[in-house]
């Protein structure tokens, strides 16, 4: 039987002789491999940490101990040591263990995350309570390097050295987000595990108090060890933690499981805020020769022999290249446009135009809110920013979009990556706020194209709209159709809405972007059974098409707007009380996605579970229709 075998919960792993743990790392390591071939994962930050978490787990006493990981993404080695390998299968599947952390997976998991660089704040607010509750026990936080981009972490890692309470933060510097990693920060932590003249420096140090130790007593061997701690300070690396209130230690080898062990068990002794700097690889043992390590960071099903992608299927483009693709080539007729991406290049599909435009493309790491910001800078002198955000990330730039874009109406162009239903990355990613937070923000053009063409063409219309902030949303999915290349397509008219189908019903279905699919299923159903419906896509969703809609509540007694995305204060709200105005005798029932949460799923699956099907749209709109024939006419 395996070591593996064996660990049903985090007892077993401090069972364990220390001489066998790097055994039990190999055998996670290889089950990482194995289990994530076939669910489709976050594989290459998981393999970095194996070490570091089996490390954590021999060394701290969770769940006494609070171990708080920042994203949760990398934790798939913490899962496997806290007595999850049985279910380990299920990664990711619906009704399966999450892709994250989780507090209600396992008391091992001490604060839910998915978003990056929450750890520093919310392991302080921990430290905070014990001390408060007179309680004993240690807090640790392990934050990338790719989560020290973050506005969020120095803000907690300021409070934390500032509050001198006993704090741990390990950090795990792999050098890469999931890009190589940007910014000085970066470069800084580079240079600390690199720097010839530290390393020189640490060696001649520990040589000289070797050397004192052998020829003299205990104390001198004391004072020794103060002088080395101090002259470290002066020259080391750590300063800029030291600055900040926190001792820094390392760097060290994360991939030396007894050296961790070592360094964990000493810094643990300690007390008062603490900093253990951990070099990792990503991706360490995956079987793929591969100098990009982007590739490792989350995977589609692969062999798990060679970690070679298994074959996708055929069909049409994924939004995210139709856009990357369509950006670039709009970017040789428009050479105000630069692009701007948090740390998210392939993800939003900017990596493409990054090859074409190098320098007028931006990484700017993690940092939603400062990418809004920076790009209203831009915008203010003249050039066109696109900033390509997944939906649920740019809810981190709220305040910087309605302060630094909105307000001054600068003409910023956001694209939405991932809006609606996002399958297997769960409740944590889910796109479904950004129409109703979007919609509340003065002066902002709220957009969502039903297909590739359409998206171009919107992306044309943003370009031609200078008077304040435009926004564009697509989900997580295949496009419908392969779009034309850019140069076939024309601007969407500012504000039009367009009929798909005109019905005699006095029902219209109202769909919003990708919904459109589902609409006009749904109209097809009930055709079939003698309803006539109409459906037009609401392309604009702010503005709407007030000539449009005059027209439609002259013709129709119910209107249904669908949306993928919150129902409450989403369209179909935000429509109602314009109908109200106009036509107060028209009825607005609104199909959205109800105020829950959503479970890890296949999207398709979650589109159902919020009612966001043919099938549904075709059940709700039947109701509506008896219920204005049984009203007295
Ligand atoms: C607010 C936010 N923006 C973007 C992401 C997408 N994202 C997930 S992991 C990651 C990189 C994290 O890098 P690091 O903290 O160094 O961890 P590593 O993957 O290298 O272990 C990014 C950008 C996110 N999770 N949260």
């Amino acid at each position: 039987m395996g070591l593996l075998e064996g660990i049903s919960g985090i007892e077993d792993v401090k069972r364990l002789p220390r001489e066998q743990l790097p055994a039990l790392c190999a055998e996670i390591r290889q089950r990482l491999i194995d289990v994530v071939s076939t669910t489709g994962g976050h594989i290459g930050a998981g393999l970095g940490v194996v070490e570091l978490a089996a490390a954590v787990a021999y060394v701290f006493d969770s769940p006494r101990d609070k171990i708080v990981w920042d994203v949760g993404h990398q934790a798939y080695p913490w899962k496997l040591l806290t007595g999850r390998n049985d279910r380990f299968p299920t990664l990711r599947q619906q009704g399966g263990i999450s892709g994250f952390l989780r507090r209600d997976e396992s008391p091992h998991d001490q604060f839910g995350a998915g978003h990056a660089a929450t750890a520093m704040s919310a392991a302080l607010g921990m430290a905070v309570a014990r001390d408060l509750k007179k309680e004993r026990h240690d807090v640790v936080a392990i934050v990338g390097d790719g989560a020290m981009t973050c506005g969020l972490s120095y803000e907690g890692l300021n409070n934390a050295g500032h509050s001198g309470r006993d704090l741990i933060v390990i950090l795990n510097d792999n050098g890469m987000s999931i890009a190589p990693n940007v910014g000085a920060m970066s470069r800084y932590l580079s240079n600390v595990a690199t720097n010839p003249l530290y390393n020189r420096v640490r060696e001649e140090l520990k040589r000289v108090t070797q050397r004192v130790d052998a020829m003299v007593g205990h104390g001198v061997q004391d004072f020794a060890r103060r002088v080395e701690e101090s002259l470290k300070n002066l020259v080391l690396p750590g300063v800029l933690f030291q600055e900040l209130g926190l001792r820094y230690f390392g760097p060290v080898d994360g991939h030396d499981v007894r050296a961790l062990i070592d360094s964990l068990e000493k810094i643990r002794q300690l007390r008062g805020p603490r900093l253990l700097h951990v070099l990792t690889e990503k991706g360490k043992g995956f079987p793929l020769e591969e100098p990009d390590r982007e590739k490792f960071h989350a995977r589609a099903p692969y062999d798990p022999a060679t970690g070679e992608l298994r074959a996708a299927a055929a069909g049409p483009p994924l939004w995210t290249k139709v856009f990357g693709d369509a950006l670039t080539q709009l970017a040789g007729e428009h050479p105000e446009i630069v692009a701007i991406t948090a740390a998210m290049p392939s993800g939003t599909g900017t990596g493409t135009f990054q090859k074409k435009w190098p320098e007028r493309f931006f990484d700017v790491g993690i940092a939603e809110g400062h990418a809004t910001t920076f790009a209203a800078g831009l915008a203010t002198q003249g050039l066109r920013p696109v900033v390509a955000i997944y939906s649920t990330f740019l809810q981190r730039a709220y305040d910087n979009i309605i302060h630094d874009v909105a307000i001054q109406k600068l003409p910023v162009i956001f694209c939405l990556d991932r809006a609606g239903m996002v399958g297997d990355d769960g409740q944590t990613h889910m796109g479904l706020y950004d129409i109703a937070y979007l919609l509340a923000v003065p002066n902002m053009v709220v957009t969502a194209p039903r297909d590739g063409a359409e998206l171009i063409g919107l992306l044309r219309s943003a370009l031609a709209h200078t008077d304040g902030p435009f926004s564009i949303r697509y989900p997580r999915d295949k496009a419908p159709a392969e779009p034309p290349p850019a140069a076939e397509v024309t601007a969407v008219p500012f504000g039009t809405w367009e009929v798909l189908r005109q019905g005699k019903g006095g029902v219209a279905i109202l769909p919003v972007g990708v919904m459109c699919a589902q609409a006009m299923q749904a109209a097809g159903m009930l055709a079939a059974e003698g309803l006539d419906v109409s459906v037009v896509s609401c392309r604009f969703l702010k503005p709407v098409d007030r000539a449009l809609l005059a027209t439609l509540v002259r013709e129709h007694k119910v209107l249904v707007p669908v949306e993928d995305g919150v129902v409450t204060n989403g369209f179909g709200a935000y429509l109602a009380e314009i109908v109200q105005e106009l036509a107060p005798d028209v009825r607005v029932a609104a199909i959205g996605s109800p105020d829950r949460t959503f479970e890890h799923a296949p999207r398709a699956r979650q589109l159902e579970w919020a009612g966001l099907t043919a099938e549904h749209i075709a059940a709700r709109v039947r109701a509506l229709h008896a219920e204005e024939a049984a009203l007295p006419s």
